[in-house]
């Protein structure tokens, strides 16, 4: 019983810290930062999962942070990945190497990326509902911040699914989210760049053995390079970027907001249009995706190549979000959830890796090549409860609740059971935003 109370005190300890780590983040303009130093600025997906964490504290700075992130939307759609708030000179690549105001329809408020990242937006805002113990007022907000959410849904589907078939491109792997994640190693084979002159300041902050190589972010700036070339149009972008992707991460997110979309249009009833649009595009997306994004001999949703014209066949924990979407039948997620198990899920693993732990290419040390993310944590186990594997579901919430209680509220953490605990297994950014806002979000 000691041991359970030790245990119920420290995670007590550990909510509190981790609303001072996000407390501590927090910046004059509503938003709140990813981590000290290493990320100075709001990113979007971040906004996202920090809301989420900050809505069982303080649903007033939840709306802050997703109102000053839809503020810095451009006049088609879209939302920017990093909005550059302020003055920072912390950051590579920032504000003048962007140079957002070469697209048309840029914000005129904000500089910002020309990037996106995960559309998280919509089932962020239907998980505030839910948390909220005052509907009415949350309600209010959603109905008054939900068509931009929708707008960007629309830029999507209008501006980046080329074949129209329901699944919408990356142009860069800063989109992804999972920044130097091996599944792009084959195409950056294929991009021949120039040598740029810059200076990276990731690495003044974090040991450059767990960030991308140089040479990968010269070919990072190569990309934009391009997309600048063409003012972001994403006709030409689509058409000319070396890199053109459709991530399973990417198109399960936008599924799943969709569906929190629909939900919360309903909810609020009328909009009989944006619901129709909304239904049409879900049903063919999840069918395609089903149909080209699913290896039936890996048994695991992959990624495809467009500008190769080929899938890329590797297995990460970007194969398992689809389960969130609803997006595999119950037969398909039950083969699904035997490849988590057995590639990723080993009694000297903790769950999940963000690359295939069996892969020869996986390094548990180095950013999106094997360590666990907390947001694809979270993200995974929502999709294990959704199809009602409900001790793997506790499993994930266990071990991500023990990886932080004995590391800290890292950027990112080692699967490895076995290594040596001493310095913590913890790598990356300190007192990391979302890490602290999920961690928030599993102890409820
Ligand atoms: C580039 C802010 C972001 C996350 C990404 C993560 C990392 C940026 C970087 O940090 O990327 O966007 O400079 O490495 O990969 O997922 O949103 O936390």
């Amino acid at each position: 019983n000691t041991v359970v109370y030790d245990i119920l005190f420290m995670k007590e300890d550990l909510q509190i810290e981790a609303q001072k780590i996000l407390d501590e983040n927090a910046q004059e303009g509503g938003f709140t930062i990813p981590s000290k130093g290493l990320y100075p600025f709001q990113w979007k997906w971040d906004s996202g999962f920090i809301a989420i964490g900050l809505a069982h504290y303080d649903m007033k700075r939840a709306q802050q942070e997703i109102s000053s992130l839809l503020d810095a939307q451009w006049e088609n759609g879209f939302i920017p990945h990093i909005v550059f708030h302020n003055e920072s000179d912390s950051y590579f690549p920032g504000p003048d190497f962007h140079q957002s105001f070469l697209h048309p329809l840029a914000s005129k408020k904000y500089k910002t990326t020309g990037l996106t990242q995960p559309p998280v937006l919509g089932f962020v805002l239907e998980k505030m509902l839910e948390i909220s113990k005052n509907a009415s007022s949350v309600m209010s907000f959603i109905k008054t911040h939900i068509d931009k959410v929708y707008e960007n849904h629309r830029y999507f589907y209008t501006n980046r699914d080329i074949h129209n078939e329901g699944l919408v491109y990356i142009y860069h792997n800063w989109e992804s989210g999972t920044d130097n994640s091996p599944v792009w190693d084959e195409i950056w084979e294929t991009v021949d760049a120039p040598q740029y002159t810059f200076q990276r300041k990731d690495t003044t902050h974090v040991d450059a053995s767990q960030r991308p190589s140089d040479k990968e972010y010269n070919l990072y700036v190569h990309v934009i390079e391009i997309a600048k070339k063409y003012q972001y149009d994403d006709q030409k972008i689509a058409a000319l970027s070396p890199f053109l992707v459709q991530d399973p991460l990417f198109n399960a997110m936008l599924i799943r907001s969709n569906e929190a979309l629909m939900n919360l249009y309903k909810r609020i009833g009328g909009n009989q249009e944006k619901i129709d649009y909304l239904t049409h595009h879900q049903e063919k997306s999840k069918a395609r995706f089903n149909e080209k994004l699913f290896d039936i001999d890996l048994n695991a949703y992959i990624y495809f190549d467009l500008r190769n014209n080929k899938p890329i066949r590797h297995i990460t924990s970007s194969s398992f979000t689809p389960l969130y979407a609803g997006i595999p039948s119950k037969d398909r997620a039950e083969k699904l959830i035997q490849v988590l198990l057995d590639r990723f899920g080993g009694e000297d693993q903790y769950l999940c890796a963000s690359f295939d732990p069996t892969s020869e290419l996986y390094n548990p040390k180095k950013y999106w090549r094997g360590p666990i993310w907390m947001n694809l944590n979270w993200l995974l186990y929502q999709g294990l409860k959704r199809y009602e594997y409900e001790a793997l579901a506790e499993r994930v919430k266990n071990e991500s609740i023990e990886l932080i209680t004995s590391s800290g509220f890292k950027e990112y953490f080692d699967a490895r059971k076995a290594i040596q605990e001493a310095s913590g297994r913890g790598y990356g950014g300190d007192n990391f935003s979302w890490s602290a806002a999920l961690f928030i979000d599993l102890l409820h």
